[in-house]
């Protein structure tokens, strides 16, 4: 595209920067990338695969009526590899700047709670999109909780049951085929829509609805700046790309003067 500056040229971070300080409302879209750094693998590069299986393998509501213990063991091996891991800059970055300017906001597609402990106490809590690893959701009468232990994928019946009903337990993520929380992405929908900047973070930007969020930002006449190791198909719509890791990229374009 003629107007997008790419690159790790002073010219593509100058660019995105003055985007960013012009800017009023500021939604950051955050994916796997952004989290790779802190040691959580990303779902579609290196290490993506868990054992043999990729993630449109087991995270569907098919995969889990047919073995519930082995999309059990998945989220068990996610969930004790998670808790060993920090936030990195990119989180703090982000966490900074969401608690400073009252219209910045965080929404990711990222289950791994990392934004949430970079955030700490403060009110500006990110949207979280396709649920959470350590939040569970009874298969029969539907009761939410919070749970953070490890996961005993032994049999079938070690598995989490539901306290109330004693029913299956199954992780409060969003699985392919499965809607979105209307409130939640309707939240994410305003958000993109009115933003001067959405600011896409190490997303591959191929699982939809998610991924058509920075277009609207578009269509609305605001601007998009991608940070991504790799391209991917928001970088061909992107107002300015800005190549490298988030880690490093991220603080550097929202530090202040
Ligand atoms: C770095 C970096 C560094 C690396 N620094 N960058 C055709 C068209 C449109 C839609 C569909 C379609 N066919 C099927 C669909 C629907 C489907 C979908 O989009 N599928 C696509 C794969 C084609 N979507 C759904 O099913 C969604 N639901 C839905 O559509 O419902 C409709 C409905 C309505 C009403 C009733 C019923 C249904 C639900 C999607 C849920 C996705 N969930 C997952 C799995 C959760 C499991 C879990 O986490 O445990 O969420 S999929 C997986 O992908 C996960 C992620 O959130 C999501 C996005 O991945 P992400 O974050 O982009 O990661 P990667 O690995 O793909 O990319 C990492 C990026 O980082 C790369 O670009 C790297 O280059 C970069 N990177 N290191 C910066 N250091
Ligand atoms: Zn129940």
């Amino acid at each position: 595209m003629a107007n997008t500056v790419e690159g790790d040229s002073t010219g593509a971070m100058d660019l995105a920067r003055s985007l960013v300080q012009r800017a009023e409302r500021i939604m950051a879209l955050t994916g796997a990338g952004v989290s790779a750094e802190s040691g959580v693998p990303t779902f579609r590069g290196a290490g993506g695969l868990w054992k043999q299986y990729r993630a449109e393998d087991l995270a569907t509501p098919e995969a889990f009526a047919r073995d519930a213990r082995l999309v059990w063991e998945w989220y068990g091996w996610r969930r004790s590899l998670v808790l060993g891991c920090a936030p990195n800059a990119a989180h703090r970055a982000l966490a900074s700047a969401s608690a400073v300017r009252p219209a910045f906001h965080v929404v990711t597609q990222n289950v791994d709670g990392l934004h949430a402990v970079a955030a700490g106490g403060t009110a500006s809590l990110p949207l979280e999109l396709h649920g959470s690893l350590f939040r569970i959701r009874c298969t029969a009468c539907g009761r939410r909780q919070d749970d953070r232990s490890a996961i005993d994928a032994t049999t079938t019946e070690t598995l989490p049951h539901c306290d109330t009903c004693g029913a299956l337990m199954r992780p409060d993520i969003v699985w392919f085929g499965e809607p979105l929380d209307p409130a939640g992405f309707g939240e994410a929908v305003r958000l993109a829509s009115a933003a001067d900047v959405c600011l896409v973070v190490g997303t591959s930007a191929v699982v939809h609805p998610a991924a058509g969020l920075a277009d609207l930002t578009r269509r609305a006449g605001g601007a998009i700046i991608e940070v991504n190791v790799d391209s991917t198909p928001i970088t061909g719509v992107a107002t300015a790309v800005l190549r490298g890791p988030a880690a490093e990229i991220v603080p550097e374009l929202l530090r202040d003067e």
